[in-house]
C-alpha cells in the first residue's frame, strides 16, 4: 500500500495540469499514486505525465464536476492517506515529505499551509527568494518575529478560551483550517493528508450537486469528527490564481447566474451535518455573515441589477435568521446593524446601513493622510463626468507622462501643422517641461488631470488609460501602443511576473474603450488582435515616432543633437537600450536594472573610435552609475525622445526591446545582447518571432564578443545583409514618414 493517494480532478488546461505534475516529479517524496479523475476530458494527456509517477486513471462518465471527481477518487484510492491536489496547483519539493514526516501517531488529519501565487513554480520560487533576500536585515528579521509573536499568542488565547476538557487538537484543527481561513472560498479540503480510513469511517463526501461550495460538505464534518491533528505549517501547497479569467477561468472567476443560490443551499445542507451549537457551525456561519453584511450587502447598495435587493435577498434571509446565536454577538458593530436588518427582512434598513458603513469608510479613508490626493477622483467621477465634452480638445500622454515624446508627440506635432489653433491640445507631463507649439500642460493625476480626461473629445494615448478612467459616449480614444511586439503580451502571455496580476482582466475592459490602435506593420496588426483581444479600428500607417527619421533635415537634426549633447565629432556612437526585466521590480512600475555590460571594457577596446549612449527604459528607477567613464559614457536615460537618439547612433545595442524594429528604419547595424535569453524566454515572456532565426544581428552573450562584433562591424554588416533586408520589408514597410499626418487625416479629418 503506498503511502499517499493523491486525488487530481482534470477537465481542462493543460499547462496548469503540467505544472502540477512536473512539480509532483520533482517531490522528495516518492511514496504515492496519483488518481488522476477525468472530467470530459477532450485534450491528449498522456505526453504530459512524466515516467516513474504511479498514475490511475478514472473517468467520470456520466457524472461531472469538481465534488464527483474527488468522490470518486476517493473510491478509488488505496494508500493510507489522502491528498486532493487540484490540477492548477502545485506543490513544492518538501511538501509531502514535510507532512508525512509530522505523523506523530495515529492522526486523522495532518494540516499544512496554503500559499496563494499567480505565478508558475519557477517564479514563485524565485518570488520567495527574493523576498527572503528582503528579509534579511536585522530590523526586518525584529519585525517578523513581533509578528510571529502576536500571532501565537492569539493562538494561546484561543486555546486558554475553550471550556475545560476541550479537544484541543481538533480545536486548533478548526482554527487554521476554518477560522483562519478568510471566507468561504478559502474554506477548503486542499494541502492536508487525510486518513483514508478516517474518511471511510465517517462516510466523508463533496455533495456532488454544488460546483463551487462543495468543500464544506467535506469540512464541516470533517472537523466536527477529527480526534487527532497535527499540523505542519511548513508544508507548503500552491494554490495558483489563473491570470486569465476572460480565457482561463478558475471555477471561482465563472461568472454563474446559479453561484448565489448555491452558496445558500450549500450552507443549508452543510448545517444539516454538523452540531447546531457547535465551534464548526459557528465559524461557518460567521462566514456566511460576513458574506451576507460585506460582499451582498454592498450589491444590494449598488448593483443596478434588482436580483440583488429581490430575489437575492428574500433568497438569503431565512439562511441567516438560522445563523449560530453567537453570530450576532460577536460580529463588528457595524455588520450588526446591517445583519439585523437582513434578519428583519429589510431591504431598504439594510440599504441605510450599508449606506452608513461605506460613508464612513470612504470618510476615513480620504482623511487618512494617504488617500487626501485621491479626490481628483472623485471630483472625476461625481462633478467633471458630468460636465459637457470639449468637442475640440485634445489630451496627450506618453509613458504616464513622464515626458514628451514617442507616437502621441509626433501626432501633436502633426496635428499642430494640420489645424493649427482649431484645436486645444493638452499635455500630461510630470516633469513640468514646456511642450512645444503652447500646448497646455497638465500633471499626471491631479484635479485638472481628471477634468482633462473627462471632457476632452480626443484622447491620444501611448500607454494604457488610467484604471479608474470611464470613457464617455462621445469621446475618442487612440491608443498608439509603444512598440512592435517581440515580447508575448496580455492575452498571449502565460505567465504575468511583472507588478500588477489582473493585468488581463484589467486589460479586457481597457480593450473596450480604444477607437483606434495604432500599427506598425502587418505583424503587429496580427499580433495586436490576438495579444490584446482587439476587434477595433486599426491605424495601419507606419509608426508616428518612426516619421522623423524620413524627414528630409534627419541629418541636421542629428547634427544639433550631437552638438547639443556635446558628443565629440570624431567620435562614431554606438547606442545600448535594453528593457526592463519582469521579475526585477521595487514595486509598482519601478524596475531594477543591473548592467550587465562591462562600459570599462568597452572603453579600453573601442575608446578611440567610439562613444557609447547609455539608455534605460523609462521603467528603471536605477541611475547607472558610470563613474570613471566620463567621457565615454553618455547616459541619456533620461533624454525625452528616443527617435531623436536613434538619429545620431551609429551602431544599436539592445536585447528583448522593441527598439530594433524601429532602429532597422535606418538600415545601421543592429546587435543584441542577450546574457540572460533563456531566463526571459523561458521563464518571463517568451517572444512572438524567434531571435535566433529572425532578428537582424547576432545574439550576443559575454561583453567580449560585444566588443569583438564592434571591431568587425562590417563583416557583421555582410552577415546579416540578407536578413536585415527581409526583416525590414517585413517590419518596416508601412513606414514612409507620414504616419502621422495620416493618422490626424484619418482620426480628426472628421470633426472638420
Ligand atoms: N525605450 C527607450 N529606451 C529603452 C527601451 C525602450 O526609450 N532602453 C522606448 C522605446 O521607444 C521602446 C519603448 O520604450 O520602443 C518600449 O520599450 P520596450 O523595451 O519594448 O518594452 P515595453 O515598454 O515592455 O514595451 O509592444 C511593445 C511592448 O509593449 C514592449
Amino acid at each position: 500500500m503506498k503511502k499517499i493517494s493523491i486525488i487530481i480532478p482534470f477537465w481542462k488546461y493543460l499547462n496548469y495540469l503540467k505544472e502540477c505534475f512536473s512539480s509532483l516529479k520533482e517531490s522528495t517524496f516518492k511514496d504515492f499514486e496519483v488518481i488522476l479523475v477525468l472530467d470530459h476530458v477532450t485534450e491528449d494527456i498522456t505526453s504530459i505525465i512524466p515516467e516513474g509517477i504511479d498514475v490511475k486513471f478514472v473517468n467520470l462518465n456520466e457524472k461531472q464536476g469538481c465534488a464527483a471527481a474527488r468522490n470518486e477518487g476517493i473510491k478509488a484510492a488505496t494508500g493510507e492517506f489522502i491528498y486532493f491536489l487540484d490540477s492548477d496547483d502545485y506543490v513544492l519539493d518538501d511538501t509531502l515529505e514535510l507532512l508525512v514526516n509530522a505523523i506523530q501517531g495515529e492522526e486523522d488529519i495532518v494540516y499544512g499551509t496554503i500559499k496563494n501565487t499567480w505565478n508558475n513554480k519557477a517564479n514563485f520560487l524565485d518570488k520567495q527568494t527574493k523576498q527572503e533576500e528582503s528579509n534579511d536585515s536585522e530590523d526586518r528579521e525584529a519585525e517578523l518575529e513581533e509578528k510571529e509573536n502576536a500571532r501565537q499568542e492569539k493562538i494561546d488565547n484561543y486555546v486558554a478560551s475553550l471550556p475545560l476538557g476541550s479537544n484541543i487538537e481538533k480545536e486548533l484543527a478548526i482554527y487554521f483550517l476554518e477560522r483562519n481561513r478568510k471566507g468561504i472560498r478559502n474554506f477548503t479540503v486542499l494541502g492536508n493528508l487525510y486518513r483514508r480510513s478516517f474518511i471511510l469511517e465517517n462516510d466523508l463526501k463533496f455533495h456532488e450537486e454544488f460546483r463551487y461550495y462543495s468543500d464544506m460538505t467535506f469540512m464541516c464534518p470533517a472537523l466536527e469528527n477529527v480526534h487527532k491533528a497535527t499540523r505542519c505549517k511548513d508544508s507548503v501547497y500552491v494554490k495558483r490564481k489563473h491570470n486569465d479569467p476572460i480565457n482561463k477561468p478558475a471555477l471561482w472567476q465563472e461568472d454563474n447566474e446559479n453561484r448565489f443560490e448555491e452558496r445558500c443551499k450549500a450552507i443549508g445542507y452543510t448545517r444539516t451535518l454538523i452540531d447546531p451549537q457547535g465551534t464548526v457551525r459557528y465559524f461557518i456561519d460567521m462566514k456566511f455573515a460576513h458574506f451576507a453584511t460585506n460582499t451582498m450587502a454592498k450589491k444590494i447598495r449598488r448593483s443596478k441589477d434588482n436580483k440583488w435587493r429581490k430575489e437575492y435577498f428574500d433568497t438569503i434571509v431565512p439562511y441567516l435568521m438560522d445563523s449560530h446565536p453567537q453570530v450576532l454577538d460577536n460580529i463588528g458593530s457595524q455588520n450588526k446593524k446591517i445583519l439585523m436588518a437582513f434578519m428583519a427582512g429589510d431591504v431598504q434598513k439594510v440599504q441605510k446601513a450599508v449606506r452608513f458603513k461605506l460613508g464612513k469608510k470612504k470618510l476615513k479613508s480620504i482623511f487618512k493622510n494617504k488617500n487626501i490626493n485621491t479626490l481628483y477622483k472623485l471630483a472625476y467621477y461625481h462633478v467633471y463626468l458630468k460636465k459637457p465634452i470639449k468637442e475640440n480638445v485634445v489630451l496627450f500622454e506618453t509613458f504616464m507622462a513622464k515626458n514628451y515624446s514617442d507616437s502621441p508627440k509626433y501626432i501633436y506635432e502633426a496635428l499642430v501643422k494640420e489645424y493649427g489653433d482649431k484645436f486645444t491640445c493638452v499635455w500630461a507631463i510630470n516633469n513640468g517641461a514646456e511642450i512645444p507649439y503652447g500646448a497646455k500642460t497638465v500633471k499626471r493625476f491631479s484635479f485638472q488631470y481628471a477634468y482633462y480626461l473627462a471632457v476632452s473629445k480626443y484622447l491620444v494615448f501611448n500607454v494604457r488609460q488610467p484604471l479608474w478612467f470611464r470613457k464617455r459616449e462621445g469621446q475618442v480614444f487612440v491608443e498608439t501602443w509603444h512598440g512592435t511586439p517581440l515580447k508575448r503580451l496580455v492575452f498571449d502571455q502565460e505567465e504575468v511576473t511583472s507588478a500588477a496580476p489582473k493585468y488581463k482582466q484589467q486589460f479586457y475592459r481597457q480593450r473596450l474603450e480604444w477607437d483606434y490602435l495604432v500599427s506598425a506593420n502587418p505583424f503587429s496588426t496580427k499580433t495586436f488582435r490576438s495579444c490584446f483581444m482587439y476587434d477595433g479600428p486599426m491605424l495601419e500607417y507606419g509608426y508616428p515616432r518612426n516619421d522623423i527619421m524620413y524627414y528630409p533635415n534627419k541629418d541636421e537634426i542629428a547634427l544639433e543633437l550631437r552638438k547639443k549633447l556635446g558628443i565629440p565629432a570624431n567620435k562614431k556612437t554606438i547606442l545600448y537600450a535594453p528593457t526592463w526585466r519582469d521579475d526585477e521590480s521595487y514595486g509598482s512600475g519601478k524596475y531594477k536594472f543591473t548592467l550587465a555590460l562591462d562600459l570599462q571594457l568597452m572603453k579600453e577596446e573601442l575608446g578611440d573610435e567610439y562613444v557609447v549612449l547609455l539608455r534605460t527604459h523609462h521603467y528603471i528607477a536605477d541611475n547607472i552609475d558610470t563613474t570613471g567613464l566620463e567621457g565615454f559614457v553618455y547616459n541619456l536615460s533620461k533624454y525625452d525622445d528616443i527617435s531623436e537618439i536613434y538619429l545620431i547612433s551609429d551602431i544599436c545595442i539592445t536585447d528583448y526591446s522593441s527598439v530594433f524594429f524601429d532602429y532597422a528604419n535606418l538600415k545601421r547595424p543592429i546587435l543584441f545582447y542577450t546574457y540572460d535569453i533563456e531566463k526571459y524566454k523561458n521563464q518571463l515572456r517568451g517572444f512572438y518571432i524567434s531571435m535566433q532565426d529572425e532578428v537582424p544581428g547576432p545574439l550576443l552573450m559575454t561583453s567580449e564578443e560585444v566588443v569583438n562584433a564592434i571591431l568587425n562591424i562590417d563583416q557583421i554588416k555582410e552577415q546579416y545583409a540578407q536578413r536585415y533586408e527581409e526583416f525590414y520589408n517585413r517590419f518596416c514597410s508601412y513606414d514612409d514618414g507620414h504616419a502621422s499626418e495620416n493618422i490626424v487625416k484619418e482620426v480628426f479629418g472628421k470633426n472638420k
